[in-house]
């Protein structure tokens, strides 16, 4: 399945028309994480669909659903921009940045230089790299070239190998901690569990996916995640500020 997604995302890349830059204030997600409003940090996501879910919130109105993050305290949020999987779109993050004062992340498979200019016009704070999807040399590059470009960088892994070769470069300031296996979708916590201590303890650690609640957040954070990405649980929900509370 990444196989395929990637390779869309090559094609779609050839496509790419700059979009104008926008001017919105920065917001540090790795500032906002590491002075987390609750006893764990939490990122929370604006996604309509994924390709092992389907639709998860029929009525989508990312705007609205920013919003309503913001006043339930998030620190961060996440908006999915992929289109062709997860009926994302870049729009959706101006939208965003225009509204909430928040370190948005873009949620997106950036494998290229262009991905990450585009990124930087339309206001994003910053990126997703993913470990699976990039040999650890390429996912160097864009990891520079995205700071000079004053976006942060969220270097997310699933499994022991990915992050241990990625370490052997560059330490990441920011490690996301997927528990989705992204070939077979499943999820389990004890990732989080079994690779939080391969992390160096300079780096901020974010345990991504299936989360569902207060006692899976309980559970990640006694592992030793600083934060957490939760999309569909809150998505799930007709009240999502209400979701973050429970
Ligand atoms: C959110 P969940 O299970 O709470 O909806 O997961 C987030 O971690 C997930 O959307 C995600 C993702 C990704 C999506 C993690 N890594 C990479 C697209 C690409």
């Amino acid at each position: 399945m990444l196989k395929q997604i990637l390779a869309t995302k090559q094609n779609e890349i050839e496509r790419i028309e700059l979009p104008p830059r926008y001017h919105f204030p920065r917001f540090s997600l790795c500032t906002a994480l590491k002075n987390a409003k609750r006893s764990i940090g939490m990122i929370a996501e604006v996604k309509k669909a994924s390709p092992s879910k389907g639709i998860i919130r029929p009525n989508f109105q990312p705007v609205e659903i920013a919003k309503a993050y913001e006043q339930a305290g998030v620190d961060a949020i996440s908006v999915l921009t992929d289109q062709t999987y997860f009926q994302g779109h870049y729009r959706y993050l101006i939208e965003i940045k225009e509204t909430v004062r928040l370190p948005v992340l873009r949620k997106d498979f950036i494998i290229e230089r262009l991905q990450i200019e585009e990124s930087a016009r339309i206001g994003a704070d910053a990126i997703l790299l993913i470990g699976e999807a990039l040999s650890p040399k390429k996912l160097h590059e864009l990891y520079e070239e995205a700071y000079e470009k004053g976006l942060e960088c969220l270097v997310e892994v699933h499994s022991r190998q990915t992050l241990e070769a990625i370490l052997e470069r560059f330490t990441p300031e920011i490690v996301g901690i997927n528990n989705r296996d992204l070939q077979t979708f499943t999820t389990s916590l004890d990732t989080t569990k079994n690779l939080l201590p391969h992390v160096p303890p300079s780096c901020v650690v974010v345990s991504e996916s299936g989360i569902a609640n207060a006692y899976d957040l309980q559970r990640v954070r006694a592992y030793g995640a600083h934060a957490v990405l939760v999309g569909e649980s809150l998505m799930r929900h007709d009240d999502v500020m209400q979701a973050v509370d429970e």
